[in-house]
């Protein structure tokens, strides 16, 4: 059962150790607050240089893409870096977007042997997605892929506030 796989944890997302953590970054790459600030700082300035490199690159990364960098300092492998959508009222494709991050970070991870990955709850932060909506689209989306896949083995959902680990907790127990 794919809902075996995964877990709903409340707690701080670097602390975790797995292959991938996923961060909530912005196009830029460049760092920022939240949950984004967490990983720069607990990670070191190893993860600000891969990051870097990718803008050299490809110059940044797209809402709902997602690019790998080193976890530095972190006890992770790898930090899995997606841009989650700012909402705009909901007319704007943020629903796709939003599950795009998850399928597309699901992705890098595979292609990189990752078996065990954490989620923050992308774009529900400073982009303002609703809770609700995007903890649904969250677990739709993760459950969905997990359904085309055996070498994923574990998917953690790290709620950093009590709002979102009760809708998670709700959502996969339903
Ligand atoms: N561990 C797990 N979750 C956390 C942590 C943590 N240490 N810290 C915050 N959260 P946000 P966004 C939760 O704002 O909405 C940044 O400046 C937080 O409670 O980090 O996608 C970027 O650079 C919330 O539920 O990300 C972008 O500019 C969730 O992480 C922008 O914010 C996401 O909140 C991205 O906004």
């Amino acid at each position: 059962m794919v809902t075996d796989k995964i877990e709903v944890i409340k707690g701080d997302i670097t602390k975790m150790v797995v292959d991938a953590i996923v961060n909530a970054a912005n196009t830029s790459l460049m760092g920022g607050g939240g949950v984004d600030g967490a990983i720069h700082r607990v990670g070191g300035p190893a993860i600000l240089e891969d990051c870097r490199k990718i803008v050299a690159r490809q110059g940044g990364c797209k809402t709902g893409d997602a690019v790998i960098t080193t976890a530095g300092n972190l006890p992770a492998k790898y930090v899995i870096h997606t841009v989650g959508p700012i909402w705009n009222g909901g007319n704007s494709g943020e629903q796709e977007k939003l599950a795009n991050c998850y399928r597309n970070s699901l992705a890098l991870a595979l292609e990189h042997n990752c078996h065990t990955i954490a989620f923050p709850n992308i774009s529900t932060g400073v982009y303002r997605f609703p809770k609700k909506e995007a903890a649904s689209i969250a677990t739709n989306t993760v459950k969905q892929f997990l359904a085309g896949t055996d070498s994923i083995k574990s998917v953690l959902f790290v709620c950093f506030d009590e709002e979102n680990y009760q809708l998670y907790k709700d959502l996969l127990s339903a």
